[in-house]
């Protein structure tokens, strides 16, 4: 049976980012995509400036409302950007609405990185998110949004892996019973991610080498990957794996491509690698 997600972001029309990336990524693994957007953009909000900005909120609910009328089984809701503290209350009801026991509800909080809230984003922020995560299966924060869920101060660096453990079971303890964090670094040579599943209490470290520079969206363009892998059966840790592999290797074509990094990663090229990934038992 084919697998329905519902991706309930923002809509950037230009640079690769939340419903671009999304769409396209779950599409390529097969998955049928359906789409809420929380707000209508000009571009994302890192790296440009002068962007329109609509938010959505009044939307939410009669999308969802007309939704729920439509007998569908979501087997995932998979949440980003939202435009506002408020919108995650809507969420939470969308969920109630949409989402059955078996619905895999998977949120990336979207919300900050590199230590500070996104541009538009309010403060309030990273507690109403803590609500949306406790409803999850599964968390995607950055490093920068784990510790703003945990009230915890940033570090960019001097931390060990006993330390992203703590994360990641403090952050589990919210409610999700997975916890992958991103931008993990250990040494300058690498970057990477924390991969945390309660029930067996396995965690681990899975690194690649690091590129230099900040690399717009591929949060969303890893998270997409993530749920792409889990829809079609792999494991969390395979999974996890499968998706940091296809995040660097975007980001390097994106470098020897030479477009500006503002734009986003090239995940289109990636796509290929992960259809095949997801052949393979
Ligand atoms: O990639 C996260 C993201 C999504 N949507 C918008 C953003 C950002 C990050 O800056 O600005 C609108």
């Amino acid at each position: 049976m084919q697998k329905r997600a519902l991706a309930i972001h923002d809509i950037s029309c230009v640079g690769r980012c939340s419903l671009t990336v999304a769409l396209p990524i779950l599409s390529a693994a097969g998955v049928n995509a359906s789409v809420v957007p929380t707000a209508l953009l000009s571009t994302h909000t890192g790296e440009f400036t002068g962007y329109t900005h609509l938010d959505l909120s009044d939307q939410l609910l009669p999308i969802a409302r007309h939704l729920s009328t439509l007998g569908l089984h979501f087997d995932a809701l998979y949440s980003g950007y939202l435009a506002s503290p408020a919108q995650v209350g809507l969420v939470l009801t969308m969920i109630d609405l949409l989402c059955d026991a078996q619905t895999h509800v998977f949120v990336d909080p979207a919300f900050a990185d590199h230590g500070r809230l996104y541009s538009l984003m309010d403060a309030d922020m990273p507690a109403r998110m803590r609500a949306l995560c406790a409803r999850a299966r599964t968390i995607v924060p950055n490093l920068t949004e784990a510790c703003f869920l945990l009230e915890e101060p940033y570090r960019s660096q001097g931390y060990d892996e006993a330390y992203v453990r703590g994360l990641a079971v403090r952050l589990s303890g919210l409610g999700p019973k997975c916890v992958v964090i991103t931008d993990i670094s250990l040494s300058d040579a690498e970057t990477g991610i924390a991969v945390y599943h309660r029930e067996s209490d396995t965690f681990r470290l899975l690194f690649r080498p690091r590129f230099p520079g900040v690399f717009h969206g591929t949060g969303d363009v890893f998270a997409s990957f993530l749920l792409s892998a889990i829809l079609g059966g792999k494991p969390l840790m395979a999974a996890a794996d499968l998706a940091l592999s296809c995040t660097h290797r975007s980001i390097r074509l994106t470098l020897e491509g030479g477009e500006p990094l503002r734009f986003g990663v090239q995940f289109e090229r990636v796509l290929p690698d992960l259809m095949q990934a997801l052949r393979q038992p």
